[in-house]
């Protein structure tokens, strides 16, 4: 996978991005498909989604991607960094693995005989309960297939499976490290680690079956990473014959007297929700098009982006940690009804997903929040154990970060204290009231907030904005027209810069156009079945209201 850094120098890594055979088989049971008699008569991109071709695009179904590659005898581990929705790994026609979700890290692994193997995954873009993370009704469209890369990795008789590293204390340099793994043959082994090519530990360890070693580490020579000087260093661990590195930056998050701070700064954060979603890519964001969204960022003066609402590309974030662009990664979730949000099938899925999210973003300096269940049911009493439980995961697996959720309706909301950040999506002047009586609704949500007893709590507004059609004006300057967007924004953006200290963050809705579903009480919502409350059309084409905005972040950038 393209990456900023190599993450194995040790162990024998295999891309197996490029063109692989593909089958569309439509409406099939997994279960009934037979590896050995699959036709495959067409190819696909991978990654890619197959729905974002013309060929199959609006295919719902099971499909097919096969591909070969020569192997020596030994464990492997085919690692892939998305399959949306639900896929069945298979090796050499024997199902390895079966996988639910997309935008998320997994592997699946088996012992191989040398010589070819044949690899098929079958991927499944069908709602249902196979895919309890997505439904269709959310507004985007989800597209299918091997949406990231695919590795296959060579195992020896020792695995480095996961490496956590925290910033134990800015000032004294010093960091903790963990190094999950896996031995075969429990017993004494070697570590090294090094960091920025300076060894800074080796010793001799003895490994159970599997395990996790713990060490504080300092790290002098290492600057802090701050948004405005993204210092970066690298950690590469060797542990009997295999090896994991992870790019890192010394930093640390607090929220304090309604703040959230960077190494004890207070910041404000001032950026927009992106989608990675593209009419011809789907959810497979080619790296031109991650660095080209980055730059779009920097372009606009924004330090703050809300990855909505599922996990984000790893490169996409290796830009931020470079960009100095502070991130909220979150769970993917769209408006569930109460009773899909309590199944339990649902929340072992979600649990699983963001065992899954951290693991595979959680050293990324730029991560500044994690966040669950866009705009779901927290207003309800049922709701309120679910969002404790999810909510609970993650600060049990990243105690380092603030947690939060974006509240569909502040005003009405039942969780607010099981957060660190509360977060309100609202949208005065587009589903209600007018420009206007913009800075009185955000003024009535941060009174509201304080009134519960949260005044403490750092407040973003996480989304907030007005459809506008690409090119689309009239001497009203009516709803949908680009004048009236660009209005809006800037009266949103004015209000939060000029004496609304209360809120400590802004993210409006959205930096780019994107497909929605199909389903008609969305799309007639929706002109050009397009959400398009884009800063920039679905082509990256900027609108009046990207410049509206960009003038007020920058002079902001300016003055802070
Ligand atoms: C909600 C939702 C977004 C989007 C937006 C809109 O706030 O969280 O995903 O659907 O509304 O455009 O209406």
């Amino acid at each position: 996978m393209t990456r900023r850094f190599t993450a194995h120098e040790l162990r024998p890594v295999t891309v197996l991005d490029g063109v692989w055979d593909f089958a569309f088989l439509g409406d099939v049971e997994p279960d009934d498909v037979a590896a050995a008699d699959l036709a495959f008569d067409d190819l696909m991109a991978v990654p890619g989604c197959w729905d974002a071709t013309p060929a199959y695009a609006g295919r719902r179904g099971l499909a097919a991607y096969r591909t070969r590659v020569r192997t020596g005898a030994g464990r492997r581990r085919l690692v892939f960094d998305g399959v949306q929705h639900w896929c069945r790994v298979l090796w050499n026609g024997r199902p390895i693995r079966d996988h639910a979700g997309g935008f998320t890290r997994f592997w699946a692994e088996t012992d191989a005989d040398a010589g070819e193997a044949e690899i098929t995954v079958l991927v499944d873009n069908r709602f249902g309960e196979r895919s309890p993370l997505h439904m269709e009704h959310f507004d985007w469209y989800h597209f299918g297939g091997i949406s990231r890369s695919v590795e296959l990795h060579a195992l020896g008789p020792v695995r480095v499976d996961g490496l956590k590293i925290d910033t134990a204390s800015v000032a004294e340099r010093r960091i903790e490290v963990r190094i999950d793994y896996t031995a075969d043959t429990p017993g004494p082994s070697r570590l090294a680690i090094d960091c920025d090519g300076r060894t800074v530990l080796t010793e001799d360890v003895d490994l159970d079956a599997a395990g996790s070693i713990t060490r504080t580490l300092e790290i002098p020579w290492a600057a802090p990473w701050s948004p405005a000087d993204p210092n970066l260093s690298v950690l590469a661990v060797a542990l009997g014959g295999d090896d994991l590195r992870e790019r890192f930056g010394l930093r640390e998050i607090a929220t304090a007297g309604g703040r959230i701070t960077v190494n004890g700064e207070p910041v404000r954060l001032l950026g927009v929700n992106r989608h990675e979603l593209h009419p011809q890519f789907g959810h497979a964001q080619p790296a031109p098009l991650l660095v080209a969204d980055v730059q779009q960022l920097r372009d606009l003066g924004a330090n703050f982006v809300r990855g909505s609402h599922y996990p984000l590309d790893p490169l996409f974030l290796d830009l931020c940690d470079e960009a100095g662009i502070l991130v909220w990664c979150e769970s993917i979730g769209w408006q569930y009804p109460v009773e899909h949000l309590t199944d339990p099938a649902f929340v072992e899925a979600q649990l699983a997903h963001i065992g899954e999210m951290v693991a595979a973003a959680q050293n990324h300096p730029s991560i500044l929040l994690w966040g669950i269940l866009n705009e779901c049911p927290s207003w309800s009493e049922a709701g309120y154990p679910v969002y404790e439980r999810l909510l609970g995961r993650l600060r049990e697996l990243d105690p380092t970060r603030p947690v939060t959720y974006a509240s569909i309706n502040a005003h009405d909301d039942k969780c607010f204290d099981l957060v660190d950040v509360v977060s309100a999506n609202t949208y005065p002047g587009w589903y209600f009231g007018d420009v206007p009586g913009i800075p009185a609704e955000l003024d009535r949500i941060a009174a509201h907030v304080d009134a519960l007893g949260h005044g403490d709590k750092p407040l973003i507004v996480s989304e907030i904005g007005a459809g506008a059609v690409p090119g689309w004006n009239d001497a009203n300057g009516s709803l949908w027209t680009e004048d009236y967007q660009a209005e809006l924004l800037a009266a949103v953006v004015d209000h939060v810069l000029e004496g609304q200290d209360r809120i400590s963050g802004l993210a409006i809705w959205v930096l780019g156009d994107f497909k929605t579903t199909e389903l008609r009480r969305m799309a007639l919502t929706r002109p050009r079945g397009v959400n398009d409350k884009g800063l920039v059309d679905e082509y990256r084409r900027p609108k009046q209201a990207y410049k509206a905005v960009r003038e007020r972040f920058r002079s902001a950038g300016r003055a802070d």
